[in-house]
């Protein structure tokens, strides 16, 4: 298919091995242990997330859905035909909302998506394209910081960042002013960055969002540990973690934490690894930050990235930003 390219970054050479999983073990080696959310997005992952987002108590994209609803025209109208770049574009079920919009102004529709799982890249990318018959897809499966790297060379037309969905939230605040750095460095001035975050609410409505009552939650937090021990030759038994989430008053942030149901020690083969756990410890999966819309503003505009309109929905429990550089 000439309109599709898909090009992917995990280095498969032995000569990067040791590299590979170097963010596991040093995760899993400090006090206390911790792993990158970016493990939870294997294919299974992948799907599991997915449900996730249809789940009743999981408002957050339900509510971004409404908002491009209603404004994706006014949006494509604002930025005009561009290329668009998403960060995370999983099952790319939102973009679609733009990718309408933008076919809206008759010029060619240029997609990159990026994503850290492959499979759901090509699965969602083969039906966009046939969703989409000028579509053209570039997608790069990797992590953000790798494809940022690799973007520059493959510009077709001026671009619009886009990353929505509040994965934003996954970076504490340091990682967070690193990042609004590089997407203010990835980009040309006029071109736009669409930024999709959560916004701080009571924690009544947080909670059950991450500990949804059908337990698919539990399941997307257990599944990091299967896909550590089918891609390092692990030992996780799933069945001695249990899945916690709280919403962190001071810290403003959900924590998804998987706990160590007794004293055991687990083995990561491939990365030659043996770490013990205490009964009762535990690993932090994910933090998911909660934003206060003033205080982004005023992050992205000190990066250059100018907030030229915001929307919510009418509760003010989601926020979707466009920004300028
Ligand atoms: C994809 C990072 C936005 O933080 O809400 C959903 C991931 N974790 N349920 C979030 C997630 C647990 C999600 N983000």
């Amino acid at each position: 298919e000439e309109r599709l390219q898909i090009q992917s970054l995990q280095a498969p050479t032995p000569i990067v091995a040791s590299k590979v999983g170097g963010d596991v073990v040093k995760g899993l080696t400090q006090t206390p242990k911790a792993l990158p959310p970016c493990y939870f997005y294997d294919d299974r992952g992948s799907e599991l997330f997915e449900r996730i987002c249809e789940l009743p108590e999981y408002y957050l994209t339900r509510t971004e859905t409404a908002i491009l609803q209603k404004y994706a025209a006014e949006i494509a109208q604002i930025t005009g035909a561009c290329e668009l770049v998403e960060l995370g574009s999983g099952n790319s079920a939102k973009t679609r909302i733009l990718l309408d919009a933008y076919q809206q102004l008759d010029s060619p529709l240029h997609y990159l998506p990026i994503d850290v799982c492959a499979g759901i890249l090509e699965s969602s990318a083969k039906q966009l394209l046939q969703e989409y018959p000028s579509l053209e897809v570039y997608a790069l499966a990797g992590t953000y910081e790798s494809a940022l790297a690799q973007l520059t060379a493959k510009k077709l037309a001026s671009r619009m960042m886009c990353f929505i969905g509040s994965t934003l939230g996954n970076l504490n605040l340091q990682e967070c002013d690193v990042f609004l750095s590089q997407i203010s460095t990835s980009l040309e001035v006029g071109e736009y960055f669409l930024l999709g975050i959560d916004l701080q609410k009571p924690k009544e409505i947080l909670e059950p969002a991450y500990n949804d009552s059908q337990g698919v939650t539990a399941a997307f937090n257990l599944n990091m540990l299967e896909h550590l021990n089918r891609r390092f030759e692990g030992n996780f038994d799933l069945t001695q973690f249990a899945h916690r989430a709280f919403y962190n008053e001071t810290e403003q942030q959900i924590e998804m934490h998987l706990k160590s149901e007794r004293s055991q020690t687990v083995q990561l083969k491939s990365l030659n690894l043996t770490i013990n756990f205490a009964p009762g410890e535990t690993i932090l999966t994910e933090i998911s930050r909660k934003f206060n819309l003033e205080t982004i503003q005023k992050q992205l505009t000190a990066k250059g990235l100018v907030p030229i309109q915001t929307w919510t929905d009418t509760n003010q429990w989601f926020g979707l930003l466009l920004c300028q550089l």
